[in-house]
This record gives structure tokens, C-alpha cells and sequence, in this order.
């Protein structure tokens, strides 16, 4: 048996879902994986079927209607999680951008104190590869702007790979999360932070996808630019469970 889960969501991951398990389930400390997959017309959810017979009691698949963002993917997981008592519960990529061998140092970072421990490019300058320099520039600049906004003091608040202890997920009120894109990962660390969680930074390496396509668009950046202004007033004012 292990306490820690590795949630996975997937759109049109064909190409990389296969060796993304194979490489948490090549880690020494055994992780569950979870994928959540929002029915990938590349089929997607059908590989990873075939692969639960070579795991059945590590590798679970949540299939979804239709796409409906990384954020709602996220919250199914952690329900799901939750109510199957992981201790730890972790957000990962499937383009291999997050290295599953960095899993473990999320994990001692929590074992060792932290209540969230996230996968930090920008916590000793920039650790970014293969990225084009605008995704560079857009994502740095969105650390700068967070901090402004919301005085919080993580150097990537944008950031899709963390670690979560099951108490502070117990403690957000995942029915009212609102955003799904990277302002979803910033209201992840919102909500933990004015709680008062301890948030700790892992420094990792950052690198651009090789295989399949990003899923990247416009009204993600522009849900983060408002998104952002929307989170510190309904912090002022306590609403929406902040
Ligand atoms: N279930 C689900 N997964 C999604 C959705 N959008 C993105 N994903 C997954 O979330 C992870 C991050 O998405 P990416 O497309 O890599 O986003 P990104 O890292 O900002 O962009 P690139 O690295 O440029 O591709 C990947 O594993 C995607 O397959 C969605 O709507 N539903
Ligand atoms: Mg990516």
C-alpha cells in the first residue's frame, strides 16, 4: 500500500501517457496514478485501460464527458483522493515538462514539514528549457504580476507541479474553486496561503513538451489577468470561501 496518489490529467496524451506511468511506476517509492482524462479523441483513455492490467491495484482512470479544463480535472482527482484516504496527493503533467524523478523531492519536502510543496522554476533565476521566449517572458512576468496583486510570496505561483497534503485540500472548499487554466494553480496556492499553510518551493527543472500538442490558449492567459484582480477582492471581502 502506498498514502501518496499521482494525479494525471490528460487531453490527447497518446503519445506520452504510456511512458509517464511507466516512469512514476519506475520510481522506488511506490506511487498510485490517477489519470483524468476528458474523453481525448486520440483515445487516450483506451491505452491507459490496457495498462491497468499491468497495474491493478496502482493505475486508476477517470474518464470525463467532455473537455472541461484542468482545473475541474484536478478537483475530480482530488475528490476522488480524498475519499480513498491518500496522505499525500500530487498534481503532475503528462508531457513530461514535470520530471517524475522530482516526485520524491515534492514528497520529502512534505514529510519534512511543508503542507505544499510546488515544483518551482523561477526559485533560482529561471529554469525553463526548450520554451520559446514569449512563454518565458508571459510565465515570469505572471509570477511578478501574482505577487503585485495578492502580496503572496511564491516565485511560481503559476506552477502545475505540487504536492498537497490531505489536510489542505480538506481545508479548501474544492466545490468553489472557480478557475481552470494557470489561474487555477494560482488559486490553489491563494487558498492554501491565506489559510495559513506552509508552502515550500522545490527548485526543478522546467522542460518544454516533445511529444503532442499544448493545450495552451489565449482565454487561459486572460482568465489568469482577471482571475487574479477577482481573487484578491473576494479575499478583501471574504467571499466565495476566501
Ligand atoms: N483532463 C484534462 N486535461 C487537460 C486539459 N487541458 C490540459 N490538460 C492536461 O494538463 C496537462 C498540462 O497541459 P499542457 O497542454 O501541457 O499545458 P501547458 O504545459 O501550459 O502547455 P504546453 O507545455 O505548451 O503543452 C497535460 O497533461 C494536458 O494533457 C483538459 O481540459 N482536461
Ligand atoms: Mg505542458
Amino acid at each position: 500500500m502506498t498514502d501518496c496518489l499521482v494525479i494525471i490529467p490528460t487531453y490527447n496524451e497518446l503519445e506520452n501517457v504510456e511512458a509517464i506511468i511507466q516512469a512514476v511506476r519506475d520510481l522506488e517509492r511506490g506511487y498510485h496514478i490517477l489519470i483524468v482524462d476528458d474523453n481525448s479523441p486520440d483515445g487516450t483513455s483506451n491505452l491507459v485501460r490496457s495498462l491497468m492490467v499491468r497495474y491493478p491495484e496502482e493505475l486508476y482512470l477517470e474518464v470525463r464527458k467532455e473537455k472541461a479544463g484542468l482545473g475541474t480535472a484536478y478537483i475530480h482527482g482530488f475528490k476522488w483522493a480524498l475519499e480513498r484516504g491518500y496522505e499525500y496527493i500530487f498534481e503532475m503533467d503528462a508531457d513530461f515538462s514535470h520530471r517524475p524523478t522530482d516526485l520524491p523531492r515534492l514528497h520529502r519536502a512534505c514529510i519534512n514539514g511543508a503542507d505544499m510543496a510546488i515544483g518551482s522554476r523561477y526559485k533560482r533565476g529561471v529554469n525553463v528549457v526548450n520554451w520559446p521566449l514569449h512563454r518565458v517572458l508571459l510565465s515570469y512576468g505572471a509570477s511578478f504580476y501574482v505577487k503585485l496583486i495578492t502580496g503572496m510570496r511564491v516565485h511560481d505561483p503559476t506552477a502545475g507541479f505540487v504536492c498537497y497534503k490531505r489536510k489542505v485540500l480538506e481545508a479548501i472548499e474544492l466545490d468553489r474553486v472557480k478557475f481552470v487554466g494557470y489561474a487555477f494553480q494560482i488559486e490553489m496556492k491563494f487558498r492554501a496561503y491565506l489559510k495559513k499553510f506552509r508552502i515550500e518551493e522545490i527548485s526543478i527543472i522546467f522542460t518544454d513538451r516533445e511529444k503532442g500538442k499544448s493545450k495552451m490558449n489565449t482565454s487561459i492567459v486572460w482568465e489568469a489577468v482577471f482571475g487574479v484582480i477577482s481573487m484578491k477582492f473576494w479575499s478583501i471581502f471574504k467571499l466565495n470561501g476566501f
